[in-house]
């Protein structure tokens, strides 16, 4: 299989759902059928954190959660552990700044999906030029999910890339709810990602009917 193309990216972007035991009150299998269900275009399986899973544990739940995305193909990626998305032959991986070198990551998946977080411009042209197929950007807004997030920064970084003519996919992540997600694509992102405003819903299917529409209507 050749590199996703970029006009296949971008839609598969569009509502990109990321979630680990950690992020949820019921059932992660649950959740993870609602959010299909609901819309969801792509899944990241990121297992990190307090009370997150490890070993054996973590490599039996990450092949459930893509065997339920496979089946209703969804792509399955996989933060930061390379070795599990390669022993489960994941549809790609997304890496942080801090997980090592992205060509390297890029070399051990071939033309599997690679996503990388970016935070300013430098890390944002490197990224690009060691292999990303799409680049994540936040936190847009403040998020208590991530323990180590670094300041919210709207969609400033967003709009200024795609004013200098950078056309490579963006998701925009962080505090994204059904309320705030227009202006990131407003301002140019293909999409946002999302954490609690499924994984800790009451009614997760709701929310990510809601999310969609949203983000439909934010296009036109
Ligand atoms: N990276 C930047 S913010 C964030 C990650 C993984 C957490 C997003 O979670 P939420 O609940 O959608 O704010
Ligand atoms: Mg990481």
């Amino acid at each position: 299989m050749p590199r996703i193309s970029k006009e296949q990216m971008q839609s598969l972007l569009k509502l990109y759902f990321i979630m680990g035991s950690n992020n949820c009150r019921i059932e992660p299998e649950l959740v993870l059928q609602q959010a299909i269900e609901g819309g969801i275009s792509i899944f990241q399986f990121r297992e990190k954190g307090t009370d997150s899973m490890a070993g054996e544990e973590k490599y039996q739940f990450a092949k459930q959660l893509k065997s339920i995305c496979i089946s209703q193909k969804i792509p399955f990626i996989v933060n930061d552990d390379i070795e599990l998305a390669l022993a489960l032959d994941a549809d790609g991986v997304h890496i942080g700044q801090d997980d090592g070198s992205v060509k390297e990551v890029r070399k051990r998946i071939g033309d599997k999906i690679l996503g990388v977080s970016t935070h300013n411009l430098e890390e944002v042209h490197s990224a690009i030029a060691d292999g990303a197929d799409y680049l994540g950007i936040g936190p847009i807004y403040t998020t208590t999910t991530k323990e180590d997030a670094k300041k919210a920064q709207g969609t400033t970084l967003i709009k200024e890339l795609r004013r200098i003519g950078i056309e490579i996919p963006i998701v925009g992540i962080g505090g994204i709810t059904s309320e705030n997600a227009a202006p990131v694509i407003e301002n140019g992102g293909n999409g946002v990602a999302v954490i609690s405003e499924i994984s800790l819903a009451d009614h997760p299917l709701e929310n990510t009917r809601r999310l969609l529409n949203t983000i439909n209507d934010s296009f036109i």
